[in-house]
């Protein structure tokens, strides 16, 4: 009896030292997976897939806005890509606000990258810029407003485009850190704008493809 009583604590004990090594096999691998990339959760960054809408093609995934006014009057799409075959583009003659946002649901901290070209500017491009908004609750634009606690635009994470780059003919990458946790977003907009809280407002044009957002787990 002894002697079978003592050879089963034998096998347990082999059977818990398997398991043992079995577990720190397992730690080790798990140690030496590469991290996980961030999640891109931009909707048609690269402005590929297009709708018809009052006789434009129209990016899916994105809102485009002509200040009050429902006539957009531009083409929010051009087949100058910087890849594929499309980008987005805003364009006005006048000093109005236009813009194009993109809902990021749940999202409140992360890194926006893009590429863009500042076609042209009638003040050195300080009215062609990409923002990116906290807002309030988790779900989309719907009436649950911007968090603005200096001011208009002041929780805003902003990135203007430098007057250098107006009219280069070449294609340039931004990137923008944002973190809207301290101010309680449940949520932020991307939205590239053109004459939207500048020191001065005037015709623009540019375009933007390639957009990644890339939300902080
Ligand atoms: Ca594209």
């Amino acid at each position: 009896m002894r002697s079978y009583r003592s050879s089963l604590a034998a096998a347990m004990r082999g059977l818990i030292l398997g398991l043992a090594f079995l577990l720190v096999l397992f730690a080790r691998a798990r140690a030496s997976e590469p991290p996980q990339a961030p999640r891109n959760v931009c909707v048609n960054g690269g402005f590929e897939e297009v709708k018809p809408y009052l006789g434009e093609d129209h990016p899916v995934g994105w809102f485009v806005f002509n200040g009050m006014d429902p006539e957009i009057g531009f083409a929010p799409t051009s087949l100058q890509a910087h890849s594929g075959k499309r980008a987005g583009r805003l364009a006005t003659e006048r000093d109005n606000l236009i813009g194009m946002n993109q809902d990021l649901p749940g999202v409140v901290a992360g890194t926006a990258r893009f590429w863009y070209r500042a076609i042209h500017s009638a003040v050195q491009g300080e009215n062609l810029a990409f923002f990116m908004i906290p807002m309030r609750g988790e779900n989309g634009m719907a009436g649950r407003g911007e968090i603005d606690p200096w001011g208009p635009g002041s929780g805003r994470i902003r990135y203007t485009v430098p007057a250098e780059v107006v009219g280069d003919g070449k294609w340039h990458r931004a990137v923008m850190d944002f973190d809207f946790q301290d101010l309680g977003a449940g949520h932020c907009v991307f939205t590239p704008r053109v004459n939207d809280l500048c020191p001065h407002r005037g015709a623009g044009e540019m375009l933007f493809d390639d957009v990644e957002i890339l939300a902080a787990e």
